[in-house]
Formats: structure tokens, C-alpha cells, sequence
């Protein structure tokens, strides 16, 4: 597997592949890299001839209070991964590359940026859609891949996507979860031996809220119980909340597709999670 590390190397090296017709699925992550965003490669290699990871530790999504400097960096392992996963191609900037001196542009997603992870990270969407919207111009993909571990995110790329008539089909793929049911995630790695084992009460609840609301018991009731679980659990709450799943309104109809979405912080850790409600 090469890796380029340069737009314009990029874009040589997709060249040859259009040259000789193949499509072109990209992948972008943040390295670290896990079972969640393998079975990412493993989704695009089915529907394209060529996969394409990008690993970018994106600045711009990250407050200035958050843990950019400490985010979990393993570009040899990565490469490692990605290469016995069957990946094709790694783009890898410098955030110089990404973002060059006088950079000024940003990606507003408009309403679905507000709520939920929106409201506790003002600006993280922006700088999201920013560098999404970057990578898929630099590689202009067949198809992109993202995973619902990020519902917020994955509604508002294809919002994004849709709204600015980008020719790249949007992919999702289910969350990929520990024995325990733990959601992978790169920042599990902060989570000390006794913290992780905490953490699986995040699924556990998730699950618990999930079989309530379909069995038709009252939304309102349920939600407000299982938030105090999850403080009782340990965890400071950020959130938890029965969304409509596709434009993240507070729902309190389940014959239309809903979300379960939650936050939680467990010491300096944050953990999001979110399951799709089905009604029996
Ligand atoms: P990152 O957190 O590295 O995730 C990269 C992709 O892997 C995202 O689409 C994410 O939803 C998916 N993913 C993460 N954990 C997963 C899991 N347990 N199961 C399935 N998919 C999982 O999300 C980002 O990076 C960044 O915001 C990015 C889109 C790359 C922009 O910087």
C-alpha cells in the first residue's frame, strides 16, 4: 500500500486509477485506527475497485479545550492495518497541506449542527464539514464511507453532499461494538482499566431505553428514568434523547424512524452512542 501525503500526489495516483476505469471509494478517519474503521475498508472494497483511507487529525474539529494535542497518533500501526485490510491507497497531510497559511474558508452546516453534539461542541460540525467536504473535492470518490458510531455527522455530510451537489454517494456502515457492547471508539484508549469497565453501562442503558420505547411505555417517563441510570452509573450526562432520524427533532412518534442518541462523560472521556428505534 502507498501513501501520499501531498494533494498533488493524491491526485496523480487517482488519475492512473480513472485512467483505467476503476471507481474509487474513500474512507477518512483519524487514524488511531480500529475494528469500526476496518470494517469501513472492508464495506468500500466491496462496492469499488479501489479503496482510498485518510488518516488527518483535523484541527479544525476540535474546541480549544479538547484533546487534540493528546489524540491517539499510530500512523506505522495504521498503515500496518490498513494495508493487511486491503487498502489501496493512505493519504496522510500534514495539516499544513490541509489548511495553508491565509486558509479562510468554512463549511457552515446550518441546522443540524446545532443540537445535540452541535450544542456541546459549538464549531465541531463546521470543522467536520470543512475538511470532509476538502477531501472529498481533493479525491472526488465513487462513494465515501462513514459509520453510524457518528449519526449527527453522517446526516450532516449527506446534508452537505446533497446540498452542494458533490458526485460522491454517501455509505454507512453500523457501529462496530466490544464484547461488552462498548461502541469502538480511538478515545477508548484514555479509559483507565476501571473506567472502561463503567463504560459499558453506556450500551447497556442504551439497549434497556430501546426495548422500552418499543414496547410502546411512555417516552417521556422512560427517558427521564434511564437519565438517572446513567448518572447513578457514574457518568456526568450530557444527553440522552429520542430524535427523529432524519432531521434530529425531538420525536414522540415511533411509526417514523427514530434515534436514541446519548453522551455521557465518564472522568475526562466523552462517549457518544446511538441506536435506531423500531416499534414492534
Ligand atoms: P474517526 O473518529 O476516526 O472516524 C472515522 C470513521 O469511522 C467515521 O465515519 C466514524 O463514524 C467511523 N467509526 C468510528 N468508530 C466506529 C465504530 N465503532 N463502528 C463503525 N464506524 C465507526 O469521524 C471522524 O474520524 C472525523 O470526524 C472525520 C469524518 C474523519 C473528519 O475529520
Amino acid at each position: 500500500m502507498n501513501t501520499v501525503t501531498t494533494v498533488r500526489d493524491l491526485r496523480a495516483a487517482l488519475l492512473k486509477w480513472r485512467e483505467s476505469g476503476d471507481t474509487v471509494g474513500l474512507v477518512p478517519t483519524m487514524g488511531a485506527l480500529h475494528k469500526g474503521h476496518l470494517s469501513l475498508i472492508d464495506a468500500s472494497r466491496r462496492v469499488t475497485k479501489r479503496t482510498l483511507a485518510s488518516i488527518f487529525v483535523n484541527p479544525m474539529q476540535f474546541g480549544p479545550h479538547e484533546d487534540l494535542a493528546k489524540y491517539p497518533r499510530a500512523l506505522e500501526v495504521d498503515c500496518d492495518l490498513l494495508a493487511a485490510g486491503g487498502c489501496d491507497l493512505l493519504y496522510a497531510p500534514a495539516a499544513s497541506e490541509v489548511y495553508p497559511e491565509g486558509f479562510a474558508t468554512k463549511i457552515d452546516p446550518g441546522p443540524l449542527a446545532a443540537v445535540l453534539e452541535g450544542a456541546f461542541r459549538p464549531g465541531h460540525f463546521a470543522g467536520v464539514a470543512t475538511v470532509v467536504v476538502k477531501l472529498l473535492l481533493q479525491t472526488m470518490p465513487d462513494c465515501a464511507f462513514f459509520g453510524e458510531k457518528d449519526y449527527q455527522q453522517l446526516l450532516i455530510i449527506r446534508r452537505i453532499v446533497r446540498d452542494l451537489n458533490i458526485p460522491t454517494h454517501v455509505v454507512t456502515g453500523p457501529i462496530v461494538r466490544d464484547t461488552d457492547g462498548l461502541a469502538l471508539s480511538s478515545r477508548n484508549a484514555y479509559l483507565t482499566p476501571e473506567q472502561r469497565k463503567q463504560a459499558a453501562a453506556l450500551p447497556k442503558t442504551l439497549t434497556e431505553t430501546a426495548v422500552r420505547l418499543a414496547e410502546g411505555q411512555p417516552i417521556d417517563a422512560v427517558l427521564k428514568e434511564n437519565r438517572v441510570k446513567l448518572s447513578e452509573a457514574g457518568f456526568k450526562l450530557d444527553y440522552l434523547e429520542l430524535r427523529d432520524a432524519g432531521t434530529l427533532a425531538p420525536t414522540h412518534d415511533l411509526a417514523l424512524p427514530a434515534r436514541l442518541l446519548a453522551a455521557v462523560r465518564v472522568g475526562p472521556v466523552r462517549l457518544i452512542d446511538n441506536l435506531a428505534i423500531n416499534k414492534a
